[in-house]
């Protein structure tokens, strides 16, 4: 008994929650289901989790080089501000959640466990459920946990926050569905901008990516083939003379980032980067601003690099899954995965426009001596931002990946400032602040307080009920997508040619 203990153990540290090793363990199952060779299995499993390691290289890269520049920000501007990054709001949580609830971090990861098999349930039963993707992103999942952990706490009725099993059942209802059915909402998105790779996002801002896509098209798009509208993408843009140098998505990125970063840093002065030692007091402050902002362009093609490595094994494997345990599912990956496909200038402008939006609301939080005052952290308006970008540029075109980023900008401030001001976060200094975090959750969070009981089953209702409408919208296509993409792109075709356009 004991050595199964330990080798739970050893799975839930080593393996569920760090990405890589995650997904390496899901090419390995998937290739052993095929019955695939044993040293093809070999070879695509150490491809899969060194091509994840170098991700995590890049997107490492990008947080640790930047975050310390926004959070300069708050110090150089003395806010009292609740800094909005996934990191700092787990450290709330630990730092907070036995002094607010009386509860141990502990219990978070009790309830990480079980709302992943609730996510494992859902796509297994996916004839009912609709439910087609796996969340396997483990870090995002704990950074998950612990805030769904406190928003929940906070909503329920007082009888119901002694009964530890109690919570722990609704909880884990709630958190699963929602990865399973949010994950779910960005499979069509997915499909399309990477024609057919075979994978779903699994992260931070899934309803925000489904949002994105469908006001894309509306605003700027064809409106599902409705309005004759030229759609022209960040990449079909033709740049005269100096500017065809924006192009190359290298040269661009290194750019942009070297004037943003360079008004930020010179904005937070000097003294602040010598005061941290992060440079000498006779280092040539200009010369550290340009290398710093090129090393943006260095981390994200490191990033694009690891998921060229890693993706079609993950994919190609996981149709071993797919045939054998889980049917007409995709595996549900970090963001960043996706910034391997579509136009990589998308990222970078999505970016730049979310990062205008968080500035622009954090200013006006303090003109209007808002109570919470929120200072950007790296991951949300990068990470976030890009992704929204991405999404909305392939269906919507330039403006759509300006606009589209510079609203989720301006809401992920407003939405985290009203949120974690109030269920009490904002004061242990942090929250995850993520885009779905700072919409869909604060919704659940409102309803179940607003609503005793009955709020948690409307909550509940509203997740299994938003895979079968899209599941309505086109029975035949919607597990097609997920299992023969070439066939379901004829199956589209078809439909359009009879007159009925499909989005
Ligand atoms: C997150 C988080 C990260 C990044 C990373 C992006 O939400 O916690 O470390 O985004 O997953 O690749």
């Amino acid at each position: 008994m004991s050595i199964l203990v330990e080798i739970w153990k050893f799975f839930t540290t080593y393996i569920l929650r760090q990405a890589p090793y995650m997904v390496g363990f899901l090419t390995l199952i998937g290739y052993c289901l095929m019955g695939k060779k044993w040293y093809e299995t070999l070879g695509g499993t150490i491809k899969a989790i060194v091509g994840f390691q170098i991700l995590n290289v890049g997107s490492g890269g990008l947080t640790s080089n930047f975050r310390p520049i926004l959070a300069g920000l708050k110090e150089r501007f003395n806010l009292n501000a609740a800094v909005i990054d996934p990191y700092y709001g787990q450290n709330a949580v630990d730092a907070g959640v036995k002094e607010v609830f009386q509860k141990e971090f502990s219990q978070v990861l009790t309830l990480l466990l079980v709302a992943f098999i609730v996510n494992i349930l859902l796509v297994r039963f996916n004839k009912i459920t609709k439910c087609r993707s796996l969340f396997t992103t483990g870090h995002v999942q704990v950074q998950q946990a612990a805030t769904a952990f406190w928003l929940i706490l906070f909503a329920l009725p007082e009888a119901l926050r002694d009964n530890d099993v109690a919570i722990l059942v609704i909880m884990s209802i709630i958190l699963g569905s929602y990865w399973a059915v949010g994950s779910n909402l960005t499979v069509k998105p997915m499909q399309e901008l990477t024609d057919g790779a075979g994978f779903a996002i699994a992260h931070q801002q899934m309803f925000g990516i489904r949002l994105a896509y469908i006001l894309a098209d509306k605003l700027f798009g064809t409106d599902g083939g409705k309005k004759k509208r030229e759609v022209k993408k960040v990449g079909e843009m033709e740049m005269p003379g100096f500017f065809s140098i924006f192009n190359e998505n290298m040269v661009c990125t290194a750019i942009l980032m070297t004037v943003f970063f360079g008004i930020i840093m010179i904005v937070i002065g000097k003294d602040f980067f010598v005061g941290k030692e992060t440079i000498k007091p006779d280092y040539n402050f200009g010369f550290y601003i340009v290398d710093t902002s090129l090393k943006f362009a260095v981390n994200l093609a490191i990033l694009q690099l690891g998921v060229r490595t890693f993706v079609t094994e993950l994919t190609a494997s996981f149709q071993g899954i797919a045939d054998k345990l889980l049917p007409a599912s995709v595996p549900g990956v970090d963001c960043a995965v996706c910034y391997g496909f579509g136009d990589s200038n998308a990222v970078t402008f999505g970016f730049l426009a979310g990062l205008t939006g968080q500035i622009i609301a954090i200013v006006l939080l303090i003109v209007f001596h808002s109570p919470t005052i929120i200072i950007c952290g790296f991951v949300p308006v990068f990470f976030d931002n890009a992704t929204i970008g991405l999404v909305a540029n392939e269906k919507g075109g330039l403006k759509a990946c300006l606009v589209i980023p510079f609203l989720s900008g301006l809401i992920q401030v407003f939405g985290a400032a009203l949120i974690s001001g109030w269920v009490g976060m904002a004061a242990y200094g942090g929250y995850l602040g993520m885009f779905d975090w700072d919409t869909v959750w604060p919704l659940f969070t409102v309803i179940i307080k607003f609503i005793p009981y009955a709020g948690i089953a409307i909550v509940a209702i509203i997740l299994f009920a938003l895979p079968q409408l899209e599941y309505l919208q086109d029975p035949e296509g919607y597990f097609l997508i997920t299992e023969d993409y070439e066939a379901y792109k004829e199956h589209i075709a078809k439909k359009n040619a009879t007159g009925k356009n499909y989005k």
